[in-house]
């Protein structure tokens, strides 16, 4: 039996590097022969993810309960997939996750972290939470905003506080201020040794007692 798959996923504000980082995962983990495949949510293909992508690109205007309720949906779309692929030996390392989907509808003030969290519960639970972080200068650096919905600092001094409040031992912080190639070499062995760790164990659930606290 090969075991299960890993699940896990890369985490952070809008800039500090995880799509790239993942796929340099990807590449890396398919080269050593460990079966993997690479999500990333919203999936703006799926039919939610095309309202999804109206609503960002401020082609459509909709209540903000019902914006988080499709990006929940859009990975609940995933969800059938997602465990058959991990419990058929395959690694997911997905991009953004039910993190991003608690930490940024919560920053628009009209819904709580909890609110927010109760469609997320039965989904699949990430084994390795990769939280990529950067301070404000190093940020600065980057090449800047585009023009979708939530790209502006003050909205997301408030999302980069309310990650601080969902993490639990499955989180790793790395400090992202790195050249790409060296920090995906300190993703990776965080990555490895995961893989083996879960191999022979069963796939976890978010609950609702993980949030009890919030
Ligand atoms: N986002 C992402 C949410 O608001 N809720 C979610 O559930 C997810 C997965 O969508 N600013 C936000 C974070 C981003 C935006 O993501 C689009 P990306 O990674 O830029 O395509
Ligand atoms: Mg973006």
């Amino acid at each position: 039996m090969p075991g299960r798959g890993a699940l896990i996923v890369l985490e952070g504000c809008d800039r500090v590097g995880k799509t790239t980082q993942a796929s340099k995962l990807l590449e890396k983990l398919q080269h050593r022969g460990i079966p993997t495949q690479l999500l990333k949510f919203p999936d703006r293909s799926t039919s939610t993810g095309q309202i999804i992508n109206s609503y960002l690109t401020r082609k459509m205007d909709l209540p903000d309960k019902t914006v988080h309720l499709l990006f929940s949906a859009n990975r609940w779309e995933s969800e059938p997939q997602m465990k058959k692929l991990l419990n058929s030996g395959v690694t997911l390392i997905v991009d953004r996750y039910s993190h991003s989907g608690v930490a940024f509808s919560a920053a628009k003030n009209e819904m709580s972290i909890h609110w927010c969290y109760q469609p997320e519960i039965g989904l699949p639970k990430p084994d390795l939470v990769l939280f990529l972080t950067l301070n404000e200068t190093a940020i600065s650096k980057r090449s800047g905003f585009g023009d979708e919905r939530y790209e502006n600092s003050e909205f997301l001094k408030k999302v980069a506080s309310n990650f601080q409040r969902l993490k639990d031992d499955a989180w790793k912080i790395i400090d992202a201020d790195k050249d790409i190639e060296t920090l995906n070499k300190e993703l990776l062995l965080h990555v490895e040794k995961v893989i083996e760790s879960v191999k022979d164990t069963h796939l976890s659930y978010f609950d609702p007692i993980a949030m009890n606290n919030l």
